[in-house]
């Protein structure tokens, strides 16, 4: 029975799910949803109002993790997202928890202290958006910066955002410069999520991005900084290789 992945289309967390599909070769169909009133569907459906959520063969899933240990479980047959061996197996999940309270946690404010700076990214989703998108991202790029500036507490969460941020990139791509994938010679969960949860600063090559314009568009500032580009490059590689 085909998968349903309800998602939000430019979410981080969704994207690690959706990699979970690929990786693991399953079929699926992607349902939209957009921030607000969905969720109150998505909350009838699984109990909480958070996505990613997928529903398989009467059952509903929540949550990335969640969702990617329900696949390994329900389909040992496809490619492993785990490795067999125990410890290698903890160090996956570890990573993987890390990447969550890293990435997954700051990303999103990155993204929104380098938004109103990146014209042609913002561009990019405003073309995907649609007017009412364009609006709302024009809107904010004229705000955030001011905000920014007159608000101590508001730098202060984006300064401590971004050092998480650089500091867990730098940290993977020490792993990279010793094994061809994080965590060894095999592709595995820590790589799925880390390449997913960097999703809105530089959107991959990927035929399920949101829309053919967001393909690529990255957020200069960060995506092209030479001292990330290692990682942004292994994550655009992963993708030509393992994903969809
Ligand atoms: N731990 C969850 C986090 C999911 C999550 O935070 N999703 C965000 C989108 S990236 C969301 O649904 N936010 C809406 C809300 O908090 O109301 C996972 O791994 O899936």
């Amino acid at each position: 029975m085909t998968i349903v992945l309800h998602r939000f289309p430019l979410s981080h967390f969704s994207e690690k799910a959706r990699a979970a599909l690929d990786f693991k070769g399953l079929d699926y169909r992607i349902e939209e949803h957009t921030p607000g009133l969905d969720q109150l569907a998505i909350y009838r459906l699984s109990g909480q109002r958070k996505l990613p959520v997928i529903e398989h063969d009467g059952k509903v899933v929540a949550d990335s993790t969640e969702i990617a240990l329900y696949l390994e479980r329900t389909f040992p047959d496809r490619r492993r997202l785990l490795p067999e061996a125990p410890e290698k197996r903890r160090e996956v999940l570890a990573l993987e928890a890390h990447l969550d309270d890293t990435l997954g946690k700051y990303v999103p404010r990155v993204w929104l202290r380098h938004a109103p700076r990146e014209e042609q990214y913002l561009d990019a989703l405003g073309a995907a958006m649609g007017p009412f998108g364009h609006a709302g991202l024009g809107a904010l790029a004229a705000v955030l910066p001011r905000a920014e500036a007159r608000v101590g507490a508001v730098q202060r969460r984006f300064d401590e955002a971004e050092r998480a941020v650089r500091a867990t990139i730098a940290e993977l791509s020490a792993r990279l410069e010793t094994s061809a994938y994080l965590v060894g010679d095999e592709p595995s969960l820590a790589d799925i999520a880390a390449v997913a949860l960097v999703h809105p600063l530089k959107f991959p090559p990927s035929r399920h991005v949101f829309k053919p314009e967001l393909e690529g568009a990255s957020m200069r500032g960060i995506a092209e900084d030479p001292a990330l580009a290692r990682f942004f490059d292994f994550r655009d590689r992963f993708y030509r290789d393992h994903l969809r």
